[in-house]
């Protein structure tokens, strides 16, 4: 049985087919016949579902015949799936819309195929950058948007978010940078991910604690050992089990809030036997979402140090955020890159204590505050 859709009678339709012959292929602007790709004989129909769509539709349709560039088209056929309805008459429009959505994708992927870092790349801006993996509809758009306040979209469909969309993260006053990907699935995760992934400083795998999280966290394994990246506890990589293929994460069960989380989060536990940190969270009740935030900062091992000036007090506001095990040599150069040679000594102010008159290379611990001395 093959469905399809057009316009009839003056109104928008979707018309099954049922027939022995896969292939439905023709759309016209009026709806008059389809034609079979292998028989080429014209189909019977069975059934006319309205589909009822809105305006918006239309005019994103619109849109998506008069644009010039496949960007201009992406964004086009993004909205008309935004403002679709979701009723049994859309299901098939929805179906050729993506598959319109991945050709688009492939054609941008081959437009920049010599420069990929416009599209694909994210400029890294904070503390550190963390990115959302995660299958189809595994709610990356909306812990996103919980844990950052950005808008991002999010869809009851699959594959909703097609490129890399940053959004910052506040906790206290060390920024992150969020990345939200498209998703990964057998088949469909797109090649240009890898990069991303194996440079980010920290996955977060999102798995749906409402359907079947287990089955889904080995899927999401091994999509990512497709595109050559290991997942392990922040901690465990440090030292000599560091490799270029491992990435620090944390697993994240998404949705908790509804019926069956409780037991695919029992499950989850079970199987995965703490090989990886594991945190429950619902975007829409907003469980879990400040403790996520703070288990992200501390799995970036990242410490924030303020600077002073000499005979000025320092900027509370805006710490420099450096990688645990930094020194005030490290302070110095991300003050400012000539500061480090001209360095002369540095002194940490404590709250209720004389300052004291460090090491260049004095490692520098979350909260201090350090006077840089040059020449
Ligand atoms: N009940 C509930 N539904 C959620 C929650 N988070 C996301 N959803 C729903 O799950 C569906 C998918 O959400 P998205 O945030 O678009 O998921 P995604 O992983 O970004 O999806 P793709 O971009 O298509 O891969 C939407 O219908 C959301 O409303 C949640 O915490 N609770
Ligand atoms: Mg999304």
């Amino acid at each position: 049985m093959v469905f399809d859709h057009g316009t009839l009678l003056g109104g928008r339709y979707t018309t099954r087919r049922e027939s022995g012959c896969a292939d439905l292929i023709r759309l016209g602007p009026q709806w008059t016949s389809v034609e079979h790709r292998h028989c080429g004989s014209v189909p019977a129909y069975s059934q006319c579902v309205p589909a009822n769509l809105p305006p918006d539709y239309y005019a994103a349709e619109s849109a998506f015949r008069a644009a010039t560039t496949p960007q201009a088209r992406l964004e086009a056929l993004e909205r008309m799936l935004a403002v679709m309805p979701h009723h049994k008459g859309t299901d098939h429009l929805r179906a050729e819309l993506r598959t319109r959505m991945a050709k688009v994708g492939q054609e941008l992927s081959r437009q920049h195929a010599g420069s990929h870092t416009d599209l694909y790349a994210v400029h890294r801006e904070g503390a550190g950058q963390v990115a959302l993996v995660g299958l189809p509809n595994s709610g990356k758009s909306s812990l996103l948007q919980a844990l950052t306040g950005a808008s991002a979209r999010v869809g009851e469909y699959a594959f909703t978010t097609q490129l890399p969309q940053p959004a910052m993260m506040a906790f206290e006053d060390i920024q992150v940078q969020l990345v939200d990907l498209p998703a990964v699935s057998p088949g469909a995760t797109p090649a240009w991910l890898r990069g991303l992934v194996r440079a980010t400083d920290l996955l977060l795998l999102l798995l749906d604690l409402d359907t079947d999280p287990t089955a889904d966290l080995e899927s999401v394994r091994s999509e990512l050992a497709a595109l050559h990246v290991m997942p392990c506890a922040p901690k465990w990589t440090t030292g000599e089990q560091k490799t270029l293929e491992t990435r620090p994460a944390l697993v994240v069960g998404t949705k908790l809030d509804l019926p069956a989380a409780d037991d695919g989060a029992e499950l989850l536990r079970l199987e995965m036997q703490e090989d990886l940190p594991l945190l429950l969270t619902s975007a829409q009740s907003g469980a879990g979402v400040d403790a996520l935030r703070e288990r992200i900062v501390e799995a970036l091992d990242v410490v924030r140090v303020y600077a002073k000036p000499p005979g000025r007090p320092p900027d509370l506001n805006r710490p420099f955020v450096l990688s645990r095990g930094a020194t005030v040599e490290d302070l110095a150069d991300a003050v400012h890159h000539e500061l480090r040679e001209k360095l002369l000594y540095a002194v940490r102010w404590q709250a209720g204590s004389a300052p004291l008159r460090v090491a260049h290379g004095y490692e520098l611990r979350d909260r201090d505050i350090i006077e840089l001395h040059a020449r």
